[in-house]
């Protein structure tokens, strides 16, 4: 253990510890715009600058390991200078639209210009006009926003591993952008979206479509209904300054109703659906050994889309289930129409995503239109709905609870622990059990697949035979998995894992690129922990209980796996 002095208390950390780091303990947060609690140190802003006794040059707390005997100072007048000195520099780059940013108000570097009191006024500016890239339809690159921190391109290349940002050119010129300058659409990238969740500034937001949803709602043509996903229950009340992880599922229903939309579904209805298929194509693929395995989950449309890119060898192990977003959409547009009596061509399907690929995915392939129109209209994330609810005035977090509609409403555990890590693996292995072997899955909670490390495995018994399962999230979590498969394969081997789950974004869809910013583990942890707890609050923890599901299934899509629910509930993917 370090024992040094920070600001004249004592503090005694672990060797390594950043001074950034250390000075938490004493409740100082050393400001930062480049440092990241999810990433390594690039010390690329420089305003994170303290004192050490003794020493004559200021050093970057962010990069600097706390040494035995220290005596740092983290602020004092030259500090204080320094800094707003260093934020003066940074703002002549930057264009002054904060009162039309996507991120105006949770703008790190607004924040800081704040606190430092820093007058625009005297500030020479030179900014270039580059056209921001729109490219994806899902998220925006505005260049001019760009404070150069550098954390989007870690995230990209060392979290995702998907290298599809990259600094150009050298000196003043240095700029993020598509690596080979390329649009972001022409790219590797797969629209995860970690990008702008780990962005400090407004340079990488979601494309907002509220504007789109607010016109829809208006026209008398239309009869718009909306859906919400798994995570998006625990993570919304944080834009309302609620903590992480507080469910409001009912009162989001109610204010959904408040807006306009004329039907409120759960996703979590369809994730219970795609257990059924999942687990049916399981059960075909390892008891009746039709098929490929490993099985690998297919619901993370960045994953689809990285898969497609650079692991297409795994084409054949993709469950062809849908995800329940398009899940949801299809049935909407289809049974819930027939049942309600509506027109299925008015229907306009709106779904609160935690994700900004949701964009991407409804439109993916021409079985995303199986209903005969587009399954799913728009996709907007958390932080649009938040947006959307600030917009309409509506007290939301004072709205009474309401219900769901049925029959695409109801829900069980395992459809609601989809949105974390391990969740979608834990709900179709309680399913399977029961498939392969007629009996109820004992033990409801498969704990092997919980937490956050990167890679986690877990074996079940099922009559007898062990299914092997790994889950991993974050996209340079899954090619050690995978490389455990090929070289099994090469060497002539059994499979090392009959099942995997992969979610692109850290922690599973709680930590979406759209979810409200600010995530770091303790945060992840916390949503998780919201989720598991409305697992265990529920009557029904097995996706094929679900009654709206068996009545789906009865009065509908006959059997799992029937030519109906191949038709309706199943994609393909192309290399
Ligand atoms: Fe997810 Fe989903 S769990 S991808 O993480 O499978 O976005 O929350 O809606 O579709 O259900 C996201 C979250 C979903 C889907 C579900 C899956
Ligand atoms: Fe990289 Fe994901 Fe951002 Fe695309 S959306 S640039 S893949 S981090």
């Amino acid at each position: 253990m370090i024992k040094a002095r920070i600001n004249q208390l004592d503090v005694e950390v672990p060797e390594g510890t950043s001074i950034l780091d250390a000075a938490r303990q004493v409740h100082v947060k050393i400001p930062t715009l480049c440092k990241h609690r999810d990433l390594l140190p690039t010390a690329a802003c420089g305003i994170c600058i303290v004192r050490n006794k003794g020493g004559n040059k200021l050093i970057r707390a962010c990069c600097t390991p706390l040494e035995e005997g220290m005596e740092i100072t983290t602020h004092d007048s030259d500090i204080v200078d320094v800094r707003r000195a260093t934020l003066e520099l940074i703002l002549s780059n930057h264009p002054q639209a904060c009162l039309t940013c996507g991120r105006n108000g949770e703008c790190e570097l607004q924040t800081l210009a704040a606190d430092f009191n820093i007058s625009m006024e005297t500030i020479k500016r030179y900014v270039k006009d580059v056209p921001p890239d729109r490219s994806t339809n899902c998220i925006v690159l505005d260049f001019t926003k760009c404070i150069k921190c550098g954390r989007c391109i870690q995230v990209c290349q060392e979290m995702q591993n998907v290298w599809a940002l990259s600094f150009l050119d050298r000196g003043i010129n240095t700029r993020m952008a598509p690596a080979g300058d390329i649009t972001l659409a022409e790219s590797p990238c797969v629209k995860c979206g970690q990008c702008s969740a780990h962005c400090p500034t407004g340079a990488i937001v979601e494309k907002d479509e509220t504007a789109t949803v607010w016109s829809a709602l208006r026209d008398e043509d239309k009869i718009c209904v909306v859906q919400i996903a798994p995570s998006v229950r625990v993570t919304v009340g944080e834009a309302f300054g609620l903590p992480p992880g507080t469910n409001l599922t009912k009162k989001l229903y109610s204010a959904l109703r408040r807006l306009g939309f004329k039907a409120v579904f759960d996703t979590n209805f369809a994730a219970d659906v795609t257990i059924v298929e999942e687990a049916s194509e399981f059960v075909e693929r390892f008891a009746h050994k039709r098929g490929p395995l490993p099985l690998i989950t297919s619901c993370c449309p960045s994953w689809t889309d990285h898969m497609e890119k650079r692991h297409y060898d795994f084409i054949d192990n993709f469950s062809t289930a849908k995800s329940p977003q398009q899940m949801l959409g299809v049935l909407a547009k289809t049974y819930y129409a027939q049942k309600a009596g509506v027109d299925p061509s008015k229907l306009f399907m709106v779904s609160i995503m935690p994700c900004t690929a949701k964009k991407y995915e409804l439109s993916r392939t021409e079985e995303m239109h199986a209903s005969g129109f587009a399954d799913v209209d728009v996709v907007l994330t958390t932080r649009e709905l938040a947006r959307m609810l600030k917009q309409s005035g509506i007290e939301f977090l004072a709205l009474p609870d309401a219900e769901p509609d049925s029959i695409l409403g109801s829900y069980s555990g395992a459809g609601t622990i989809f949105g974390a890590t391990g969740g979608v693996m834990e709900a179709a292995v309680r399913t399977a059990y029961h498939y392969a072997t007629g009996k109820k899955l004992k033990n409801v909670e498969l704990t092997a697949v919980r937490g956050l490390a990167g890679v986690k495995e877990g074996e079940i018994d099922i009559n007898g035979a062990k299914v092997r399962v790994a889950v991993a999230h974050g996209l340079a979590n899954v090619e050690q998995v995978l490389e455990r498969v090929r070289e099994a394969r090469k060497a002539g081997k059994e499979t090392p894992y009959h099942f995997i789950e992969v979610m692109a974004c850290p922690g599973g869809c709680i930590g979406g690129g759209g979810q409200p910013y600010g995530v770091d583990n303790e945060r992840r942890m916390k949503r998780i922990a919201g989720l598991y707890q409305d697992d265990r609050d529920r009557t029904v923890r097995y996706s094929h209980e679900n009654p709206e599901v068996v009545q789906v299934y009865r009065d509908f899509l006959g059997k799992p796996l029937s030519g109906k629910a191949h038709e309706l509930l199943h994609t393909r993917y192309t290399a």
